[in-house]
């Protein structure tokens, strides 16, 4: 039996990820992370450095989700070849898995297709720079994204130095408003303001990943935390902004003080799958229960608590106009889920088949 323990600890592994090693009974398996993916091809790093790796015919033919299959963050049972080759075996239980959809919602089928954003994350940097990028709320489908991992969120503004003090501080009230119980680091790569605060965030053997849209400064901020050029970063010419994305993989960092971090490429959808932001709209959620009608949609009908607290000033405008578009497309991906099981119904129509085939075999039947 192979023991998972000693220098594994410095890519994050603990007791929760042994324990799901030992019960799926991959006790001759050397354990590894996923470190990087690219076209069904992974890398992955384990008490005998890295390897590329792929997965074994029959996990490809048993998954049936994107779930399913290993993602960045991972941590998966490997078998060993040689040249630094690795196949994967299993996909450990998760601690968490941050998910979003995305897809052309204007073509016609409307394809939803879920990503994973990252596995194992124990925080999320979320960062929007002061120009332009800066929106709340793209900040709250972040956090929604980010309550249904249960991975928990800190705000970081960046590019701090392109505004004046006097702008900063109402932005920074502005997030404190909003977001009253989320961390906000204000931070510039080019005087190294709130770099400092970043750094006392990062604990050794956690995992954080940086989110955000494209040119906000998420790999340059991991090359300052690095100290050193790693993560590739550019300059997005105006012109070329469109679709550009410097950071095109998600990769895994090492940092000296023991932490882990994840550069994500820029995104330009935040989709939401599930139907559930009551978390982030907590205060919406309490007030929806407290409505006259129980299906209310807190648009129109009398005896609405949301439209009351809204027009008293006490509810924010821009909280409940963003809970409405939130709360009407996770509606549509409701429908794109159960669009997506038919999907798989359809795929595994065959086994259904070779069940009922066996039932008339044994002569059985229900
Ligand atoms: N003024 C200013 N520019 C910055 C700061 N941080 C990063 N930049 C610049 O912003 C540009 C984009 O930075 P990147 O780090 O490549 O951005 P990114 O978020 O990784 O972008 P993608 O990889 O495309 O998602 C580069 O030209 C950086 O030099 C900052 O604090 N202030
Ligand atoms: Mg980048
Ligand atoms: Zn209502």
């Amino acid at each position: 039996m192979i023991t998972a323990t000693g220098k594994l600890e410095v890519f994050g592994y603990d007791a929760f990820f042994e324990s799901g090693r030992v019960e799926l009974g991959l006790l001759d398996c050397e354990v590894a992370r996923v470190t990087v993916m690219s076209r069904g091809q992974y890398k992955v790093i384990g008490k005998n450095g890295e390897f590329l790796a792929k997965i074994t015919g029959k996990m490809m033919f048993t998954a049936n989700a994107t779930e399913d299959y290993p993602a960045v963050g991972d941590w998966v049972a490997i078998k060993e070849l040689e040249n630094k080759q690795a196949v994967i075996k299993a996909v450990l239980p998760r601690k968490t898995i941050i998910k979003r959809k995305y897809g052309d919602k204007n073509q016609a089928g409307d394809k939803n297709e879920t990503q994973i954003i990252g596995a194992n994350i124990d925080e999320a940097f979320v960062v929007e720079s002061t120009d332009r990028d800066f929106n709340l709320n793209r900040f709250e489908r972040y956090f929604v994204i980010l309550s249904e991992a249960g991975v928990k969120p800190v705000i970081v503004l960046n590019k701090i130095d392109l505004i004046s003090k006097e702008e900063l501080e109402i932005k920074l009230v502005e997030l404190k408003e909003r977001f009253k119980n989320v961390m906000v680091i204000a931070t510039s790569t080019i005087d190294d303001s709130g770099l400092d605060t970043l750094m006392t965030y990062l604990l050794p053997g956690k995992t954080y990943c940086f989110l955000g849209s494209s040119g906000v400064g998420k790999s340059t901020l991991i090359n300052k935390l690095i100290g050193k050029y790693v993560a590739s970063t550019a300059e997005i010419s105006e012109q070329s902004k469109r679709g550009k994305h410097i950071t095109t993989m998600r990769n895994m960092y090492f940092l000296k003080n023991g932490a882990i971090v994840i550069d994500n490429p820029g995104m330009r959808e935040i989709g939401i799958i599930a139907g559930d932001a009551d978390s982030v709209f907590g205060e919406i959620a309490v007030l929806a229960g407290q409505c006259k009608f129980k299906d209310c949609t807190h648009t129109q009908e009398p005896g609405c608590r949301v439209l009351e607290e809204l027009s008293d000033g006490k509810l924010n405008e821009e909280k409940y106009s963003n809970y409405l578009n939130l709360k009407k497309e996770t509606d549509n991906s409701q429908m794109s889920n159960w669009e997506k099981r038919k999907a798989d119904r359809d795929f595994g129509k065959f086994i259904n088949k070779a069940k009922k085939d066996l039932k008339k075999f044994k002569g059985g039947g229900v």
